[in-house]
């Protein structure tokens, strides 16, 4: 396209960007599996997948500096409840893997923070239809499991849908469609990248949008629900805002090396994006149809070791608080440690940024180092299972309650008007089980002895008390006792 052309937007539009700086902290996935870069003491947590969200907190010191495990699998699992209808609910690879992220932040008069009710995602495989109905959460589709106004589980609530993307997009025929990145504000638009290259009819003309470019439904062509979901769009609304050879260009003038210490010429797809606040926001797109353009931070699937760049200023390595998110043209492999994850072995950290969210969020996680746990028949005795926790809290109360077992069935959860900050829901008569004490971020509690004979699933929470007077909880996990 020769029609792009860059300028500035009004003042008083720059003025309102403004306002919003580049607050919070990082909700990441990577491509590959990954190791944490502090070892997570030793527990479980340490291991994060493509399928499971990370987080990055700035506000630790830099001597501290990890990604954690923030929305594990065992606790989307508890949340879709048996989606596909096996009566199993350890699923390792549901949603195949997360590859778009996205937090819609409300005004910064709201004290509640993000989690992983509220995180909007988009899968790469289709979440089971067995609680959500048709159509599901599919790669197409950018959404979030929650619990409907009726109690029912397991529901997907969109932020964007399949149908809304080939609408704008103008296709004539509806092939496969998967959102791969994904970036929001509510006054400029919605910002996606596609995992295939997609024939579309733009509001700047019939082309083929590649999986590197970068496609903007402007806001004055989408309607919003109240809490800023998208709930129609004009057809053949959407501008390419980027095409993949000025991606290409971005990530060349950005002079990052790969994990290999190889200079990247090219971006291939565009896998993650975020709107970078920290310089003017231009116009873009074509005459018939100009569009704002914020700077984007972005990863594309050229970026290995977790590079990270940003748009601003032609093409960048992003300057994170605690260093540059990508070792520099000449100066060896970027390691993943830069963007939280452990170099493992001489292949590094294999992964790209596969999804980038900023968040305001607290972390507050729990994972079962064995889901799935076989009863002997003489039962288990005291301390057989280890469940490990990721917080900041000092002292955790873990409680148990009975949970769903039968096919395409969830167990019901209800929200706690005593949090703000931690998992937004408690599951049904929760009972004592026992307790854990933090040590360095980190804690492990032993479960009380399995009776002979013990059948069924158990869904734990932890509990914690926060110094604000709230009551907070844990992201609950699901462990089948067979
Ligand atoms: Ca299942
Ligand atoms: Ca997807
Ligand atoms: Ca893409």
């Amino acid at each position: 396209m020769n029609a792009n052309r860059i300028r500035l937007m009004a003042p008083l539009a720059l003025a309102t960007i403004a306002a919003a700086q580049n607050a919070g902290d990082f909700l990441l996935t990577y491509s590959q599996p990954e190791r944490t870069l502090s070892g997570s003491a030793g527990t479980v947590l340490q291991r994060l997948w493509p399928n499971e969200v990370a987080h990055i907190d700035f506000s630790a010191p830099c001597a501290l500096f990890s990604a954690e495990k923030w929305a594990p699998r065992t606790c989307y699992q508890t949340m879709a409840g048996d989606e596909d209808g096996d009566a199993q609910w350890w699923e390792p690879g549901l949603f195949g893997t997360i590859d778009a992220l996205l937090d819609v932040q409300g005004p910064a008069t709201t004290v509640a923070l993000a989690n992983a009710r509220t995180v909007f995602f988009s899968p790469s495989v289709p979440m089971g239809q067995g609680l959500s109905g048709a159509p599901g959460l599919r790669p197409g589709d950018v959404g979030r499991i929650v619990r409907d106004g009726l109690g029912n589980e397991g529901r997907v609530q969109y932020f964007l849908r399949q149908e809304q993307i080939a609408q704008a997009l103008g296709m004539m025929v509806v092939g496969p469609i998967d959102v791969d990145a994904i970036a929001f504000d509510p006054q400029l638009g919605v910002y996606f990248s596609l995992d295939q290259d997609t024939p579309a009819v733009t509001a700047c003309g019939a082309m083929l949008v590649e999986d590197g470019a970068v496609v903007c439904i402007p806001a004055a062509a989408m309607v919003y629900t109240p809490d800023l979901r998208i709930a129609a769009v004009l057809p053949n609304s959407a501008v390419v805002v980027h095409t993949e050879a000025q991606m290409n260009a971005f990530v060349a003038a950005a002079q990052i090396n790969d994990r290999f210490g190889n200079c990247i010429a090219v971006a291939g797809d565009t896998e993650a994006l975020e709107i970078d606040r920290s310089v003017p926001v231009a116009v873009g797109g074509c005459v018939a149809s100009p569009v704002p353009v914020p700077a984007f931070l972005f990863s594309t699937e050229t970026m290995t070791g977790a590079g990270l760049c940003t748009t601003a200023g032609g093409g960048q390595i992003v300057n994170l608080p605690c260093g540059l998110a990508g070792t520099p043209c000449g100066g060896g492999p970027t390691t993943g440690a830069q963007m939280g994850i452990a170099p493992v072995g001489p292949a590094l950290a294999p992964s790209y940024v596969n999804a980038l969210t900023r968040a305001r969020t607290l972390r507050y996680a729990m994972e079962p180092r064995d889901p799935v746990v076989a009863v002997p028949p003489a039962g288990l005795p005291f301390g057989s299972q280890l469940v490990d926790i990721v917080s900041s809290y000092p002292i955790h109360f873990v409680f148990w309650t009975p949970g769903a077992a039968a096919a395409n069935t969830a167990t019901p959860s209800f929200g706690n008007p005593f949090g703000l900050f931690g998992f937004p829901d408690f599951y049904p008569w929760p009972t004592y089980h026992t307790f854990a004490l933090n040590v360095g971020g980190f804690a492990s509690w032993p479960m009380l002895p399995i009776p002979a004979g013990f059948v069924g699933n158990v869904v734990f929470q932890s509990l914690a008390f926060d110094p604000s007077g709230t009551l907070e909880l844990s992201t609950p996990i699901t462990i089948e006792f067979q």
